[in-house]
């Protein structure tokens, strides 16, 4: 399967909270590559990825950093391609330094950031998957039955006693 979204990330350590955009996107059957990208600890690797992804066939790219989280907003310095940011939760400080340094873009550099954690990076996934559905009307109809089915999951089930 074509990767159309890379899904980048500071650390091994960011793995846990990112892994959740690959389960949505596996479900939605869209195909994606996974790497390990450091701002601080391979720049160089960052300038060559973000430069290259639109030339090797990424739509989207999902990028997840916690602290000090400049990865989003540089890849999307150096890229044309849409940049989904996932703050990861810090243990120093919740993730609130992630969330500030991924979503304070400066005007003309835009980063999409999404939730602190794995409901971020889950949203990141189905984010990046209804963008691709613009042009895929076969992805649009998976969308459109997960959401189905998560509304009737709900609805179903009103009870909040009950698991
Ligand atoms: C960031 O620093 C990574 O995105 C990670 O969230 C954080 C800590 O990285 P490790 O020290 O666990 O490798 O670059």
């Amino acid at each position: 399967m074509q990767a159309s979204v890379a899904i980048i990330m500071g650390s091994k350590s960011d793995w846990e909270t990112m892994k959740p955009a690959t389960e949505i996107l596996d479900q939605l059957q869209v195909g994606y590559h996974v790497e390990v990208v450091s701002a601080h600890r391979t720049p160089g690797k960052l300038f060559s990825f973000s430069e290259t992804a639109a030339e090797n066939g990424y739509q989207v790219i999902i990028a997840g950093a916690g602290g000090a989280a400049h990865l989003p907003g540089m890849v999307a310095a150096n890229t044309r391609l849409p940049v989904l940011g996932v703050p990861v939760q810090s243990k120093a400080l919740s993730g609130m330094d992630s969330l500030l340094s991924i979503v304070q873009m400066p005007k003309g550099v835009a980063v999409g950031t999404l939730a602190i954690g794995s409901a971020g990076a889950f949203n990141a996934g189905l984010l990046a998957a209804q963008m691709l559905a613009n042009q895929d009307a076969e992805l649009a109809a998976r969308i459109e039955a997960f959401r189905a089915a998560q509304t009737e999951t709900v609805l179903e089930n009103p009870d909040p006693r009950e698991a």
